[in-house]
């Protein structure tokens, strides 16, 4: 079994709705975990619409690839073409980190999937749902999330708004 945190975004369409279904998908696939929605000004080189955000976790049989095919699946079931890089899209579905049950972080310098996630410790919005639903959350290599936190940009930790009140 493997432990996976999963980072979903959304900026075009029905950001929600696409987030929900997506997330309601997980439930079927060892949903442990899941924040609430946050809305985020878009991070990086390109000038797009604020996006809706989520962190989930899930526990399950797959590999660090296996999570990444259902990464693409959601994606696809979304309507998502690949387009610009760091551009909008209709879903985008991350894998940040991939732990063993014994704790271990799966590491891996494939271009195809980087584990952990090459700029997942200096994204807001990853890290501040990511805190929200565990407190407890280490990014392996870089350290606790809430320290990580700490270290951003005040304006960027404060532009993660959340968006809903329940989950
Ligand atoms: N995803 C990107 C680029 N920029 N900005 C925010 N706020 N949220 C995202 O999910 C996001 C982004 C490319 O994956
Ligand atoms: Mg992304
Ligand atoms: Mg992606």
């Amino acid at each position: 079994m493997t432990r996976a945190v999963l980072s979903l975004g959304a900026n075009l369409g029905d950001r929600a709705g696409t987030l929900r279904t997506a997330l309601r998908a997980l439930v079927g696939e060892g949903l442990v975990a899941r924040s609430v929605l946050y809305e985020t000004p878009p991070w990086g080189p390109v000038e797009q619409p604020p996006f809706l955000n989520a962190v989930a976790v899930v526990r399950g049989e797959r590999d660090a690839a296996g999570w990444l095919a259902l990464a693409h699946e959601l994606e696809d079931a979304a309507g998502r073409t690949r387009e610009v890089r760091f551009g909008p899209r209709t879903l985008d579905v991350d894998v940040v980190a991939v732990t063993g049950d014994d704790g271990a972080p799966v590491l891996s310098t494939d271009p195809e999937l980087t584990l952990p996630h090459p700029r997942a410790h200096e994204r807001a919005f990853v890290l501040v749902p990511w805190l929200a639903l565990d407190p407890a959350a280490v990014l392996p290599g870089h350290g606790s999330v809430r320290e990580l936190l700490a270290g951003l940009p005040a304006g960027d930790v404060e532009g993660v708004q959340r968006w809903e009140q329940l989950a």
